[in-house]
């Protein structure tokens, strides 16, 4: 799926506007958010695994709805082909909300985060699959001229080395094999285990459950990563509890 996905991108990326937004807001730091309210709620209305979610959902209302039953950040989907994501979707949810925003998409160029920037981002995604450990350089390089926090996604302990003379300073980690789509929660929370306590950990897919949660806690994650789950809930504010 994910030799799909990347050679999809290259086009979407020549889609990019060539004058981008003026951004308006100050980047909002995520870490005493989620600190507080340990949860990053994604706006996402398909997938390459689940297919359609919710396509109709309204992206800006449901992140408002997040944002007022406590998610500590929100995540967007920008990805167009296959998660029915777009770049207009982030910019609509960043002037609603006061919630950190990641911009939640398969970074493979300097332009997505200038796009990402100017369309309200707070948070990049650097998926340590797809990149190169000098392509991760270059691309936390140009964030961090920005100001943009980064969250560096990984699925296995090799991954962690191609990330961690970066000083991550948000760490996810993906229960979701990106190729072969395949979920494995014990795995997760396997990698988990073996992360430093010095980082701030992120626990990444298929979570539906408050026992998904604290198996995840018990591992070491700080905060949570759900999708799918609050996408399909009719009740968001039950839900969070
Ligand atoms: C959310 P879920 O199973 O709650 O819908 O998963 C999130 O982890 C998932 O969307 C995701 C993702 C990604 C999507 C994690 N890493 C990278 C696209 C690209």
């Amino acid at each position: 799926m994910l030799d799909k996905i990347l050679a999809n991108k290259k086009y979407e990326i020549e889609e990019i506007p060539e004058i981008l937004p003026k951004r308006t807001k100050d980047i909002i730091e995520p870490l005493q958010t989620l600190k507080n309210k340990p949860f990053i709620a994604e706006v996402k209305k398909a997938s390459p695994s689940a297919g359609e979610i919710k396509p109709d959902a309204s992206p800006a209302e449901q992140a408002a709805l997040y944002e007022k039953y406590g998610a500590g950040a929100v995540s967007v989907l920008t990805d167009k082909y296959f998660f029915k994501g777009s770049f207009e979707y982030l910019k609509e949810i960043s002037e609603k909300i006061n919630t950190p925003v990641l911009c939640k998409d398969f970074i493979i160029s300097e332009r997505q985060i200038e796009a990402a920037y100017a369309f309200g981002a707070d948070i990049i995604l650097i998926i340590a699959a797809v990149l190169t450990q000098e392509e991760i350089g270059r691309l936390s390089e140009k964030a961090r001229e920005l100001n943009l926090y980064i969250l560096y996604e990984i699925h296995t302990a090799e991954e962690y080395e191609k990330i961690k003379d970066f000083s991550p300073a948000l760490v996810g980690v993906n229960s979701r094999n990106l190729d072969t789509l395949e979920i494995d929660k014990q795995k997760g929370a396997q990698i988990l285990n073996t992360l430093p306590d010095s980082l701030f950990k992120i626990a990444e897919s298929g979570i539906n459950s408050p026992e998904d949660v604290a198996n995840f806690r018990r591992a070491g994650a700080d905060a949570f990563l759900i999708g799918t789950y609050l996408m399909k809930s009719d009740n968001i504010k039950e839900s969070f509890q």
